[in-house]
Parts: structure tokens; sequence; C-alpha cells
């Protein structure tokens, strides 16, 4: 298993070329010279991201970044399944249809829907389900995306409810489902295209939205140009970008993303001992309580004397954060940090924590974060099979001398 897996690793960094993930997997992959590869790479609207495939592109956000509450568009992860996706867009033939069990099906232009709706603005966080897989027990990881923190990111979206769409077009009263669909397309007729469904109930009365900005701007292309589904406090798996196709159903959307993918034991900790099948499965939805470091890096050399701030975010399924934590006595004991203001419930919370480190030495610093339920993270996240969810303690070292 461990040998089979560390070939796969290989075998994907050969094949990726171009990329250094030296800092993250040097240690694990000695045999190659990352000094050979670039660090990061740069796509069209973005800066140097980490690269973990070019076809399709999966791109990670530095860690960095989540010392900041707002992830920058340029930034922000990419995470495609099928490598034929969009490139360009022409907003003058562009249209969004919404079709199938529905009084008046409607094809609405990106001025219909700036014009016939409200537009509403809230935070979110982003986040793909396998963000953080590689921190799972390593001989047990699953295959996947090995994502470290970065497969995630929060900004604030801009668009139109998605129950005044629908409502619009009429939603018969027989309807159970809506299925999304966008513009990226398999390259094989074999593999499904990517089309996902919500319950009726969830797109009529929660708060979705079709959002056609990021932060004040028109969404990147390779985050979802020029419109894109909201599911706040879910993960990213549901937020379909591109959306071109909305079709209301009268029966449940049965398809290898609905039946098989993004599956999770159907059980309060979502997890099974590592290597085992859960006995039932369900829909991965809901995000669970996380915190991450965001600064300083891990392995960063202080003075004696020298003040340190550690700073980070914190998010949840939507309950908000009430207490971030940090330790930096191995786990021992927790102190308070301060939080940064609130961005509404469904954002990354800003925390930091100052300290003065006593001795030389190393240190280990510790984050977990408490929700608004008196949830909070575990020392190890459970294990199934998907590496979903991980929301392990995160922690960072500090050498002090
Ligand atoms: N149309 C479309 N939407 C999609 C996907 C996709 O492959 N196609 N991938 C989903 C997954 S698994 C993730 S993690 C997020 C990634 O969003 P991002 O690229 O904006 O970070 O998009 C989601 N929406
Ligand atoms: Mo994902």
């Amino acid at each position: 298993m461990d040998s089979r897996r560390d070939f796969l690793k290989k075998s994907i960094f050969l094949a990726v070329g171009g990329l250094t993930l030296k800092n993250a997997f040097a240690d694990e992959v000695p045999t190659i010279d990352f000094q050979e590869y670039p660090k990061t790479v740069k796509y069209p609207e973005k800066t140097d991201l980490i690269m973990y495939s070019d076809r399709p592109p999966l791109l990670e956000t530095p860690r960095s970044y989540f010392s900041k509450a707002i992830t920058p568009n340029d930034a922000f992860f990419v995470r495609w399944h099928l490598s034929n996706i969009p490139t360009e867009v022409n907003l003058k033939e562009w249209r969004l249809k919404i079709t199938g069990n529905v009084k008046n099906p409607v094809s609405l232009s990106m001025e219909d829907l700036k014009s016939l709706f409200e537009p509403v603005s809230y935070y979110a966080v982003l986040q793909c389900s396998g963000n953080g897989r590689s921190f799972f027990e390593k001989s047990q990881t699953s295959l996947g995306i090995q994502w470290k923190h970065g497969a995630m990111g929060n900004a604030l979206w801009t668009g139109v409810r998605l129950s005044d769409v629908l409502n619009y077009a009429g939603v018969k009263k027989d309807s159970i489902e809506v299925a999304f669909s966008g513009l990226d397309k398999a390259p094989y007729p074999e593999t499904p295209n990517v089309e996902r469904s919500l319950h009726i109930d969830k797109c009529l009365y929660e708060d979705l939205i079709l959002a056609y900005e990021m932060n004040g701007e028109p969404i990147p292309m390779l985050n979802g140009f020029p419109l894109r589904l909201i599911v706040p406090g879910w993960y990213a798996t549901h937020w379909i970008k591109s959306v071109t196709n909305i079709m209301v159903l009268n029966q449940e959307l049965k398809n290898f993303w609905m039946e098989t993918a993004y599956h999770i034991p159907d059980n309060a900790c979502h997890c099974v001992e590592p290597g085992e099948k859960p006995k039932k499965a369900r829909m991965i939805t809901q995000m669970n309580v996380k915190s991450v470091i965001g600064t300083p890096e891990d392995n960063t050399v202080v003075k004696l004397g020298q003040v340190i701030k550690v700073a980070g975010v914190a998010f949840d399924q939507g309950y908000g954060i009430s207490d971030v934590l940090v330790s930096i006595d191995g786990g021992k004991s927790w102190k308070q940090a301060s939080l940064g203001p609130d961005l509404g419930r469904y954002s990354f919370r800003e925390w930091f924590f100052y300290f003065k480190p006593q001795n030389k030495g190393e240190i280990k610093v510790m984050v977990k974060a408490i929700n608004k339920n008196g949830e909070t993270q575990p020392f190890e996240a459970g294990w199934n099979p998907g590496g979903y969810m991980w929301n392990g303690i995160d922690s960072i070292t500090i050498k002090v001398f």
C-alpha cells in the first residue's frame, strides 16, 4: 500500500512537470530534485499557486493567505474535474436556461439576471471536500488530490437569489429536485459530465445564490465565470461553476456524481476504521468546524525575547465561530485567541494571538476552533475512504534561539 502510494505520488509529479512542492513534499519524495522545477505556476487571472495538475488545472492557495479573512480572487484555489474547461465566454451569446418541471421555461441573459432580480451579497467559504486530505494517516490516505490547507477560500459573493430565478420560471408543485450543470465538458463520451442536483426545498427556501461577482469583480474564468452556484455552509462539490443549465425535476437525478461520488459514511463521525468500507454512505453536505494557521510560516526561526503574532482563519457550516483557542505547549493548555470582525456566519473569521517564548528551543503552536453550536475539532480527524472533511488540529513549529 505504502509503496504504491509513493509510486503514485512520484508519477503524478513527473507527469505534471513544471511544478515544485519542495517544502510540502520534499521529505516524502527524496529522489526528485525539486530545484529543477518552478515552485509554483501562474495561470491567467491568477497569481503564483501550487499546481497538482494542469489538465484539468488543480491549483492550491499557499497557506500564508489564510491570515486574512478574504481570499483574493487571483490567489483563490482552482479545481475542475474534467479537462475540457471553458476558457472564454461571450456574454452576448451566453444564456442561463431554466427548464424541466416549470410553468415557463426561460432563457436569461446576464443583463436579464441583473435587471429582473434583486442583487444580494454575502461572504461565504468555499472548501473542497478533500481539503487537507494529505493529513490523514499516511499509509491509509485515500487516492485523490493530496491537498494541504489551501483547497479553500473565502469571498464576497454577489448575485441573485436562486429562489427568485426559480419562481420566475414557476416551479411545478410535484418538483423534488433541481439539477445544475456548467460549461465544462468531458473529454470522452464515457466520462459523465458534471451535473448535480439539490433538493427543491433547499433551492426555494434557503439562501443559495447564483453569483456573477466574487469580491466585487466578475468571477475569474477558472472559478466559474460568468455565473456560479453558491451553497453557503456546504462543501464545494455543490457549488457548480459556469452554470448554464438549471433543470427542475420531478424525480431524483441519478448519475455518477449523485450516486457514487462525494459520499461519506452515514454515521455521527462520518468515519470508519482506516481501510474499511462504510456500511451505509450518504452525500457529503455541510462543512465541519475548522481553523488554520496562516502566519508565521512553519519552522520560522525567532530570537528569544521576540513577540510572536500567530494569525489565521476559522469557519464552520454556518453557526458561526464562538472561540478560537491556541496552545503553545503541545495541547496541554489552551488560551483564548482574539477574533477579528464578524463578516457573517458563513465567512472566515480572522483570529490572532500574541506571545513571547520564555525558553530557547522548538515550540509547537496548535489551534482549534469552537462554533456557536459547541462543536470543536478532533485531535485527529476520523478517516473515511474519500479522504473528505479533514478538520484535525493545525500546528506549526517555531524555533527559538
Ligand atoms: N462546473 C463545475 N463546477 C464545479 C466543479 C467542476 O468540476 N465543474 N468542481 C467542484 C469542486 S469538487 C470544487 S472543489 C469547486 C472548486 O471551485 P474553484 O475552482 O472555484 O475553487 O468547484 C466545484 N464546482
Ligand atoms: Mo472538490
